[in-house]
């Protein structure tokens, strides 16, 4: 299932080829949108994220860090993934807590990925990321 980790995507540089390898992005669609209204909402794409903290959180401090969450990126956002680090640590305690982490993914969401700015993902949006 690794086309489920690319949705996690997002460079903040925007770029996001990665999801070109995703053989059915309508499928994916259906995956993440658990009230079945045929989008993913801004609440299901971060309920989506949520878990991924624990999952890169090696030494399970509750935060991440620097180099956990470069790991739970994307090839694309991983450029971006030292300037986004500082940008969301907010209190600044060297390491993302949730709060923060969803914070980055929510400014993600927002601006990369929901083309038309409804808060809400569809699967045309997601073929979009390819060009
Ligand atoms: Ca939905
Ligand atoms: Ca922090
Ligand atoms: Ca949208």
């Amino acid at each position: 299932m690794r086309w489920l980790v690319l949705v996690a995507l997002a460079g903040l540089g925007g770029a996001a080829a990665g999801v070109a390898q995703a053989p059915d992005r309508a499928g994916l669609v259906r995956y993440l949108d658990v009230d079945r209204d045929g989008r993913v909402s801004l609440n299901e794409y971060l309920s989506f994220q949520q878990p991924r903290l624990a999952e890169f959180d090696e030494n399970q401090n509750g935060r991440l860090s620097r180099a956990e969450f470069k790991a739970s990126l994307s090839e694309q956002a991983k450029a971006n993934a030292d300037r986004s680090f500082r940008a969301f640590d907010q209190n600044s305690s060297n390491g993302l807590e949730e709060r923060e982490f969803l914070g980055y993914h929510a400014y993600v969401f927002k601006n990369f990925i929901d083309a038309n700015r409804d808060d809400h993902l569809t699967a045309d949006e997601l073929a979009a990321l390819n060009e």
